[in-house]
């Protein structure tokens, strides 16, 4: 039921939603939340889901509104999600609003997981509380919050964001003596703050020969993202940056079920995670089941030419710098293999024993919206392929 809100309830919307941006990159595999209470007017407690397994926004919502020595009952309470009925890491939140004698909830957005889906909101109907969804802008806003939530509680995969950078002449990769970066500062230091905020972050085995990358959020007191490697022949050297760093986050090294069993077994005692997935989705089902809900795809063109040919890219961002790089010698084979080698390996899929060949999905995909922003002299284009 979608009633018609007011301007003043959207307002109240807009703050929820603008505090439960303090829960970014610190309560995944839950969703961002926050909660506003009114009263006459005048709002008389706020909070937000700030931590996994802390309390959910609703009830830091009340516990703020006691603490200001207000009473929430015959309140309007704005949330962002609907308000949860099962009992989790914390207890029902429709129990909290029904005790606290709440008059109204006004919700932003659906929760689409199995144990919620409307369930709170007939509850909290039962109990006598009017309670309204949102539609429009608020309502689109609560939805693209949460997409990795979303799209993990309707499929079990994670949200798959594709990052690329590249020049006026569209090379993503430069000259060998030059320097690696295309972006500016400003745009690497936005990617540090995105693999704060992803589960997991991936290259294909192709860039982590080549870059020796770390992978690392280099933000203080971040969340680190596991690290995650397609590396279909599990080539993946031991003196890798990667692998010398597992103290800081853990590597998963995902290989086709026919690496090399004496590769898995060295990469398997260096302390990596190995995971054996046939294709790609499989290996995103399979992290999904290990609670990962925002997956991060940096590099390099191979994996993401994969990764497009799935289907499974939700989110595109790309940074234009303003330069022309020329084209790379084409024939020059990358460290580690062709270009053809590394797309199979990174693919997984290798055709060899009766597999089929790489899966081709639909030939164009254009974006269902697209933004565009300046970040120092780069140009940011973001484009969502899916929305959940
Ligand atoms: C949150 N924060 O503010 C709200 C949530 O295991 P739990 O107890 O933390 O419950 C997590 C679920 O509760 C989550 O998946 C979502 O369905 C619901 N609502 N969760 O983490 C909140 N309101
Ligand atoms: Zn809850």
């Amino acid at each position: 039921m979608k009633a018609e809100l007011t301007a003043t309830d959207q307002a109240h919307l807009r703050r929820a939603l603008e505090l439960a941006e303090g829960g970014r990159g610190r309560v995944s595999p839950n969703p961002l939340v926050g909660a506003v209470i009114v009263r006459d007017g005048e709002v008389i407690g706020e909070g937000f889901h700030a931590e996994l397994g802390g309390l959910h926004a609703e009830r830091a919502a009340l516990e703020d509104c006691r603490s200001r020595g207000e009473d929430p009952a015959g309140a309007t309470m704005y949330v962002t999600l609907e308000p949860c009925a099962h009992q989790g890491r914390q207890p029902p939140c429709v129990e909290a609003i029904l005790e606290a004698g709440v008059g109204r909830v006004v919700i932003a957005s659906d929760d689409p997981s199995e144990k919620a889906a409307g369930r709170g909101p007939g509850i909290l109907r039962d109990g006598g509380v009017e309670v309204a969804f949102a539609s429009g802008a608020e309502a689109t806003a609560a939805r693209r919050l949460n997409q990795p939530f979303r799209k993990h509680a309707r499929t079990g995969l994670p949200f798959v964001v594709l990052k690329m950078a590249m020049s006026l002449d569209g090379q993503t990769t430069t000259a060998p003596d030059d320097s690696p970066w295309i972006s500016g500062p400003e745009s690497r230091d936005l990617v540090q703050k995105w693999r704060a905020e992803s589960d997991a972050i991936a290259v294909g085995i192709g860039t982590a020969l080549a870059d020796d990358p770390l992978l690392t959020a280099r933000i203080e007191g971040a969340r680190q993202p596991k690290r995650v490697v397609f590396d279909s022949q599990a080539r993946l050297p031991l003196d890798s940056q990667l692998l010398q760093t597992l103290d800081q986050s853990p590597v998963l090294v995902i290989t086709a079920p026919d690496a090399p069993a004496d590769n898995v077994s060295t990469l398997k005692s260096a302390g990596a995670e190995i995971l054996v997935a046939p294709d790609i989705e499989s290996a995103l089902r399979e992290l999904g089941r290990q609670e990962v809900t925002s997956f991060f795809l940096e590099g390099g063109r191979t994996l993401a030419s994969a990764f497009v040919s799935a289907n499974q890219v939700d989110e595109s961002r790309t940074f234009i710098a303003p330069m022309l790089l020329g084209r790379p010698p084409s024939s020059a084979p990358r460290a580690g293999g062709t270009v053809g080698g590394a797309m199979s390996e990174e693919a997984l899929a290798t055709g060899r024993h009766g597999g089929s060949p790489a899966v081709t999905g639909p030939a164009r995909q254009v974006a269902l919206w697209s933004s565009t922003k300046t970040i120092g002299n780069d140009t940011l284009i973001t484009s969502a392929f899916k929305e959940w």
